[in-house]
């Protein structure tokens, strides 16, 4: 008799999220206030990753937060694979002609280029800025689905708010990819 193969299938697996960004942007920051729900976090830059479990609403996923140093732009696409969701979080204060750019490459990379996308600014302090028409310019070309949404990482709700869209995101696109 043949033996049968008892262990998690591929869907039960927790979801895999990338957060990107600049050197500084908050991505450490986002994640551990979601790990250990608290914002009064001291962290230290980023050499390669940080990886953890993320629960929302009864649902667990893995998030992966990335350097942001531009050096390691190249050494990010071994990330790449099976990831099933992005947040690139901009920070408003830096060179933001490389960040729209940037974010205009990711968008197209083979592995995320049909994903979903949540951009989170951080840091805006004018917001009657072009920022935001940047952003969206620079997602023009993505086919995924995308969101938009300013976010303050020292604030507990927004980044809580920042996580439930995050998941709405990949629930609703779970309907369409089994
Ligand atoms: N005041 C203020 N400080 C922030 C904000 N976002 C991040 N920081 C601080 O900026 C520093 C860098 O934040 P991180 O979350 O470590 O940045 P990162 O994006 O992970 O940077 P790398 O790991 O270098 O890629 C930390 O000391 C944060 O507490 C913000 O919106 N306002
Ligand atoms: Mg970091």
């Amino acid at each position: 008799m043949g033996g049968t193969c008892s262990g998690p299938s591929l869907k039960d697996l927790p979801k895999k999220i990338l957060i990107i960004g600049n050197s500084g942007g908050g991505k450490t920051h986002l994640l551990y206030s979601w790990v250990l729900g608290t914002n009064d976090l001291d962290t230290v830059p980023t050499d390669s990753f940080n990886v953890e479990r993320v629960a929302v609403e009864g649902k667990v996923y893995m998030v992966w937060d990335l350097c942001g140093r531009k050096d390691f732009r190249l050494k990010r696409r071994q990330f790449y694979h099976g990831t099933d969701g992005v947040v690139y979080i901009i920070d408003a204060l830096s060179d933001i002609e490389d960040t729209i750019d940037d974010l205009a490459k990711v968008t197209m990379e083979r592995d995320l280029n049909s994903l979903p996308f949540l951009v989170l600014i951080n840091k805006r302090k004018d917001i009657n800025s072009d920022l935001v028409i940047k952003v969206e310019s620079a997602l023009k070309n993505h086919p995924g689905s995308s969101q938009v949404m300013d976010v303050n990482i020292m604030d507990k709700e927004s980044v809580s708010a920042a996580l439930i869209q995050l998941h709405k995101m990949l629930t609703s696109t779970s309907s369409v990819i089994p």
